[in-house]
């Protein structure tokens, strides 16, 4: 048959960003056969499409690092405190060459379709090039910010000039000089890149739906002390990223709440964080996220310094969130954002009180009036989590498919595994920290944990291991009942799908921390695999 003469494999990757190269690092290590198909035409991931103008890790490069390797976190030189997009693609080549690793990643391929076979116990997996091979295990390496989604906004396909999309620039050097440009999204993207577009452009013209929290990054260069002194204390930093750090980052922790303190020390703490910059602003006490009363004081400082910045107060005004409490978004890190206001060649449209019309061959109609652009760009961010996912036609053995099944919103035993789809992992899945952590501990830790399950199913001669219904139920009441308990589900937020209409309203990541969730984990693993169904192979294979 077809079958019995198509390639196979003990796994198959999807995904050649930082999880499934490490993936792939792994199972050679243990001596699994693997196969890695990338979209891309290189490895990277999110790295290798989001190229926008400002690009840049809002986790601290000598934190947003692999840590498997000694000689590699000792060697590798990080040049600023925020790595730029290009230096991290550059190192995750770095990584892929250095371990050897393109030899069994297959580029400019996508997974389209995965069945599960009954009778081969595995996936039988088709690649865009029209080819099917069978696998035992399927993980999907496919990230959670990947699947950059352009709005549907009337008019916008007769725009006669070029339409760029942050999470999807291309490799050419784009050019902005002496064009008015339209950007549309101010999350991350937008505001990262804004202050490096309008200092190109002619002109720029932002258009806000909903003004965002933003903290300096302060970026500067790393000093080789500063290297040293990391790379010194990598043993601690690392293992307290793991094991004690809510978010997978090494930093002081919070003790007390925000009304614990009086107001003047209140004000001088967010102040020492604001000059410090970066996400450890939220860290400044242990409630912000939590308590409404504790948040707004955070929420408060940050529209003060925007007040302070911004010199026109209509757009001081319009600049400064009111919609949802501070973090509850995910916070962006900026440099010189607010400020790029003041120019006298930007401008911003308030989008939430008029909506965006329709575009035109060269404008954007907002309340009846035309803004005239050259070029746009589109910072509308992705259908995080789930998007990339849902594009693959995954289809269990009772016949249902992944998307039928998640109708609803994402249903995941730890965020590893869904029950009905034995075989098939998923790496920083929805149920998982994924999003709400520094990526690369939290990836590290998937793929370390299903190495080890795969190792065990092997050496136990087991054939399939699939998500129990029962134990999928509880985890999902769980990560839903600590979301709730918490500021988070208050945004429109894409942590809760909001961002993407008719996607389901559910907040997909686990938030109660990446060291209790590696301890469940753990805890799961070591009970033998505690929740999920193992079964060895029943019958002999026929041939
Ligand atoms: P985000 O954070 O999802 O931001 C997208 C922005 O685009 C946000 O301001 C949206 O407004 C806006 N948006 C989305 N759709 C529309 C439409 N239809 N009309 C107007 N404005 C729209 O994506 P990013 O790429 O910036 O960042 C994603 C993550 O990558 C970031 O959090 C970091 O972790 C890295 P909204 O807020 O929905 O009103």
């Amino acid at each position: 048959s077809p079958a019995e003469a198509a390639e196979t494999y003990d796994v198959v990757v999807v995904g050649a960003g930082f999880a499934g190269l490490y993936m792939l690092h792994r199972l050679r290590g243990l001596g699994f056969s693997a196969r890695v198909y990338e979209q891309g035409g290189g490895v990277g991931g999110t790295w290798y499409w989001n190229r926008y103008p400002g690009a840049r890790c809002d986790v601290e490069s000598m934190q947003y690092s692999y840590s498997f390797s000694e000689e590699l976190q000792q060697e590798w030189d990080w040049s600023e405190r925020y790595a730029p997009q290009v230096e991290i693609l550059k190192y995750a080549n770095h990584v892929a060459d250095r371990f050897d690793l393109r030899r069994d990643i297959q580029f400019n391929t996508r997974v389209e379709r995965a069945v599960f076979d009954a009778r081969e116990k595995g996936w039988s997996v088709t690649t865009s090039g029209g080819k099917t091979v069978l696998a035992q295990f399927v993980v999907l390496a496919t990230g959670c910010l990947s699947n950059a989604r352009k709005p549907d906004i009337k008019g916008l396909e007769s725009f006669k000039g070029p339409v760029y999309h942050t999470g999807n620039w291309p490799h050419e050097d784009v050019d902005f000089t002496d064009l008015r440009v339209g950007l549309i999204g101010t999350g991350s993207s937008g505001i990262q890149s804004a202050p490096i577009i309008a200092e190109q452009a002619k002109h720029l013209t932002v258009f806000q739906r909903t003004a965002n929290f933003s903290i300096p990054a302060r970026n500067a260069a790393l000093t080789a002390e500063e290297r040293d002194t990391f790379r010194q204390n990598y043993p601690e930093i690392r293992r307290f990223a793991r094991e004690i750090a809510r978010n997978g980052i090494y930093a002081e922790q919070p003790d007390r709440g925000a009304l614990d303190d009086a107001e003047d020390i209140r004000r001088s703490k967010f102040k020492a964080r604001w000059d410090r910059g970066g996400l450890t602003f939220m860290y400044v006490y242990n409630n912000l996220g939590l308590d409404r009363a504790a948040n707004d004081t955070a929420a408060d400082y940050v529209r003060g310094k925007i007040a302070e910045i911004v010199k026109d107060p209509a757009t001081a005004k319009l600049l400064q969130p009111n919609s949802h409490p501070i973090g509850t978004k995910r916070i962006c890190i900026d440099t010189d954002y607010f400020k790029t206001f003041n120019r006298p060649n930007v401008s911003l449209v308030d989008i939430k009180a008029n909506p965006i019309e329709e575009i035109t061959p060269n404008a954007v109609r907002v309340a009846g009036h035309d803004h005239e652009v050259d070029a746009l760009v589109m910072a509308t961010g992705f259908d995080a989590m789930t998007g990339s996912v849902a594009k693959i036609d995954i289809h269990g053995p009772g016949g249902q498919t992944l998307n039928q099944k998640w109708a609803e919103g994402p249903k995941t035993y730890l965020g590893l595994m869904s029950a009905g789809f034995p075989n098939l992992f998923i790496i920083t899945g929805p149920g998982s920290p994924s999003v709400l952590s520094n990526m690369i501990v939290s990836i590290e830790q998937h793929v370390d944990w299903i190495a080890d399950c795969l190792t065990h199913m092997r050496e136990r001669g087991l054939a399939t291991m699939e998500a129990g219904g029962d134990a999928e139920e509880k985890w999902v009441a769980h990560v839903n009942e600590v979301a709730h308990g918490t500021l988070y589900p208050q945004a429109n937020s894409w942590y809760m799908g909001a961002n993407v209409p008719g996607k389901p309203r559910i907040f997909m990541p686990y938030i109660g921390g990446v060291g209790v969730y590696r301890r469940i984990c753990d805890e799961v693993a070591a009970k033998g695999y505690e929740g999920f169904v193992m079964e060895a192979e029943m019958q002999p294979r026929k041939a």
